[in-house]
């Protein structure tokens, strides 16, 4: 639930069009003169029926969108048989409504409306995330399908040494353990039981697919990158070109990654002229790599800041870890959380049934209710993910005031990058403000310390750019399910120069193994935010006047930054994105160049380690 319920609604789901609810609701009587009213010939939609239209959408929309929360959180908190039931009814009448809102807004395309009127229509037509065919039978089978997948990924598990291990605890053993025959059992296992999905999967497909066409769009994959604010071809061209930005730096860091993992691992297990074995990084999808930042360090060099170490020592709890991330937001001027945040919130994993344990934040009433789930552990990972996840907290709530069809981020990427960016934040600096260290380390550090960010930020663009190129490939019918997977490895080789540990083959479905795949949430949208995340960083560092390396700035307890990026996040999606960004960052494109500039040093080291090294694969 990284959207607003409310938007997330209009994004997945649907309900009823003002003819079938006045049909089957109305008395007798005046159910008579309403069809003598539809009998007439209709006259041409007016601007003035366009604004009706609008009123009568955000009225449904929200009066749904908090019982679907409510459902959803219930389902998501507690995996049982009448959960899915529950969530999967739920599903149905969503998208029902979403459907017919969208299909209905379409005959006001030719009617002259105002500019705030033409891009609510626009939401309307294109904010659903996964359409269904208007078929009843279809919404049905969708819901069911979409709720299956949604289930098994969450509630997957995996034999390991005689004990039963659940999909939280294989991503926490991917983390810590070190022996790669065991990295690759674990690997191996956790994505031989997406096997399971495929069909499924395909189905969803075909007929997420159908439901597309009927509102006008070529597939499922157009309609995502119809949300953008450009023409749809442009976004595909847009993502390309920043990945072009930000690509030399990554087959830097990879090259001088592969070297050090070589000097550990040896030739046989890390060939030097090979994709990276994906089971080695420290993380079950190879999309950050900074768990085995100890492995890459050059000996005698500093390793940076263990914080996975630090938090542990320092006694934090997982709630400890979710209130340092709060002082962050209050510390720029936030109003604090909620009391029913703490009360509502689930933090920690429960012991006594299944959840959904990867990170949401969530916005159960479009006003105040908002809450967060995680299966915290206290670790850096999580330590990081408690910061993204309020990030959509307080965004949510900063523009609580706008239109339910304005409740949303500038653009997805905008969502994502908020907790991101304040994450940047947490600099030696600032843990020394903490009490998590005694003395910020000196300049000589400078580049383990940036090491250590470039590992997981310069690390997942790859991977956050080819999720999507993958499933645009599966909308579009260029991957089948004969060639789902081998589709899948040609982006993962091609992108981030990773290999599985182990033989795979056409009946297995790794992209499976990975939640939003299951779960149907668009991936594109974190790319766009470790790009943004670090302009917003930027930004906010020049308006505090920061002069020293960009890396060392904090901009913890800015009430200046804190007022203008809350002018950014009131704005909702209001506006066109750009007008978003240029509020906060005086720019209107979305651009690597800051991400460079953040890293420019580590390039630099970077390049003169690999100087006499054959990088590539
Ligand atoms: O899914 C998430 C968040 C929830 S919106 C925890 N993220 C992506 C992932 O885990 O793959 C944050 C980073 C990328
Ligand atoms: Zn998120």
């Amino acid at each position: 639930m990284t959207l607003s319920i409310s938007r997330k609604l209009l994004a997945t789901t649907a309900a009823v069009t003002v003819s079938a609810f006045l049909f089957s609701t109305a008395p007798a009587s005046a159910m008579e003169s309403v069809k003598a009213i539809f009998a007439s010939k209709p006259a041409a939609p007016t601007a003035a029926d366009a604004a009706a239209f609008i009123t009568r959408v955000e009225a449904e929309s929200d009066a749904i969108s908090e019982e679907a929360s409510r459902i959803n959180w219930a389902y998501a908190t507690n995996i049982t048989y009448d959960t899915q039931w529950l969530v999967a009814k739920i599903g149905e009448r969503t998208t029902k409504m979403a459907v017919d809102f969208a299909i209905e807004a379409k005959k006001f395309d030719g009617v002259q409306v105002d500019a705030v009127t033409r891009r609510k229509l626009d939401f309307i037509k294109q904010g659903i995330t996964l359409p269904a065919p208007q078929d009843p039978k279809a919404v049905a089978e969708l819901a069911a399908v979409t709720t299956r997948l949604s289930a098994a990924y969450s509630t997957g598990k995996i034999e390991l040494d005689g004990k039963t291990v659940s999909q939280s605890e294989t991503e926490t053993l991917m983390r810590t353990t070190r022996d790669p025959k065991k990295l690759a059992e674990i690997w191996t296992k956790w994505h031989d039981n997406a096997r399971g999905m495929k069909a499924d999967y395909a189905r969803m497909v075909e007929l997420g697919n159908a439901g597309a066409k009927e509102l006008g769009f070529a597939d499922v994959g157009a309609l995502w990158r119809s949300g953008y604010d450009m023409p749809p071809d442009d976004f595909a061209k847009e993502v390309d070109r920043i990945w072009t930005q930000v690509k030399p730096l990554y087959d830097e860091l990879h090259c001088h990654v592969r070297a050090k993992l070589n000097d550990k691992y040896g030739n046989e297990i890390v060939p030097l002229d090979q994709p990276i074995r994906a089971d080695l990084m420290g993380n079950m999808w190879a999309q950050e790599w900074g768990n085995v930042g100890d492995l890459v360090a050059n000996k005698g060099d500093d390793p940076g800041i263990d914080l996975t170490k630090i938090l542990n020592a320092k006694g934090y709890t997982p709630l400890k870890i979710i209130q340092t991330g709060e002082a962050f937001f209050t510390s720029l001027g936030f109003e604090p959380l909620p009391k029913t945040f703490w009360e509502r919130s689930q933090i920690v994993k429960p012991r006594d049934r299944e959840v959904v344990c990867h990170a949401s934040a969530w916005d159960l009433d479009s006003r105040d209710d908002i809450r967060v789930k995680m299966c915290t552990e206290v670790a850096a990972d999580d330590f990081q993910t408690a910061h993204h996840e309020l990030g959509h907290n307080f965004y949510q709530r900063a523009y609580k005031n706008q239109p339910v069809l304005f409740k949303g981020g500038a653009n997805d990427g905008f969502h994502e990058a908020i907790g991101d960016m304040v994450a940047l934040s947490i600099t030696p600096e600032y843990m020394k403000q903490l009490g998590l260290i005694d003395k910020v380390p000196d300049a000589s550090k400078d580049l383990g310390l940036l090491m250590q960010k470039a590992m997981d930020g310069i690390a997942f663009l790859p991977f956050g750019l080819l999720v999507d190129k993958w499933r645009w490939q599966v909308f579009s019918g260029e991957l089948t399910p004969a060639t789902y997977n081998e589709g899948w490895w040609k982006l993962r080789n091609q992108y981030q120069g990773v290999r599985a540990p182990t033989a795979r083959s056409a009946d297995d479905f790794d992209p499976g193994a990975k939640f939003h795949i299951p779960d149907g949430t668009p991936y594109m949208r974190y790319f766009l935010a470790r790009v943004l995340q670090y302009q917003f960083y930027k930004a906010a560092c020049d308006q505090i006047g920061w002069k020293g390396p960009l890396h060392r700035c904090t901009f913890f307890g800015s009430k200046e930054v804190g007022a203008k990026f809350n002018a950014m996040l009131e704005m909702g999606s209001s506006k066109p994105w750009p007008d978003a960004l240029e509020a906060f960052t005086g720019t209107r494109q979305m651009d690597g160049s800051a991400i460079i500039a953040y890293y420019e040093p580590l390039m630099v080291w970077l390049k003169e380690q690999n100087k006499d090294r054959k990088c590539g694969w």
